[in-house]
């Protein structure tokens, strides 16, 4: 298998997914800048993450290779099982930190976008935040209750974008709490050194 990645970006989420299952696998850096047309031609969609398996698949989108890898290894406890009811709410925040979440940080990393549209992004990353600051206010360690998953890996990834872009975890106690217990993991430790990214 080969992880094809940008550092600190998204795909740092199927990284340290990676890890946590213990897979044998092969990371390859790709210069967002000048992308080389062997990946361009490997991932036609140009973007991180992309999981090539040894058969010659290619799986893209984080939110399903998420769930590929935590299927790869069920004893890890990643996601509950497919076609449960748990595993649909899984699903579902997969979908909101991909589609909410990921993407309401998006203008705050593009050169081109202007202030007004900046200003409209932080807005919206407010938002979406103070949902999941309340949510996690029942006293749960993880999105799912106690039981750390997938969903969690993505959610640490998209929460550490509030370094780069300013904004901060001081509005949200709780998902502060929540980045503290998921940087613990040796995991998520290993996946960031990899990536240059450890403090
Ligand atoms: N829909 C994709 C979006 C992936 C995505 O936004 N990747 C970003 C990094 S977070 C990327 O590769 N950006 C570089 C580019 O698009 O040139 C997914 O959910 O996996």
């Amino acid at each position: 298998m080969k992880l094809y990645y940008l550092p600190g970006s998204c795909s740092l989420a199927s990284h340290i997914a990676l890890r946590e299952v213990g897979a044998d696998f092969d990371l390859e850096r790709i210069d967002a800048a000048n992308k080389s047309a062997d990946f361009l031609s490997l991932n036609p969609k140009g973007y991180v993450p992309a999981l090539t398996l040894d058969d010659g698949d290619l799986l893209t989108e984080n939110a399903a290779i998420l769930q590929f890898i935590a299927d790869s290894k069920p004893s890890a406890a990643l996601a509950p099982a497919a076609g449960s009811r748990e595993r649909t709410h899984l699903q579902a925040y997969l979908n909101f930190v991909a589609t909410e979440l990921h993407k309401a940080f998006s203008p705050l990393f593009k050169a081109d976008s202007g202030e007004a549209e900046k200003e409209a992004a932080r807005k919206k990353v407010h938002q979406k935040f103070d949902y999941v600051n309340d949510l996690l206010s029942d006293g749960r360690q993880y999105l799912m209750g106690d039981s750390f998953s997938v969903a969690d890996i993505y959610l640490f990834v998209v929460a550490n974008w509030t370094g780069p872009t300013g904004i901060g975890l001081d509005s949200w106690p709780n998902i502060a709490a929540f980045q503290q217990r998921v940087a613990g993991r040796d995991a998520v430790q290993a996946a960031l050194k990899a990536e240059g990214l450890a403090a």
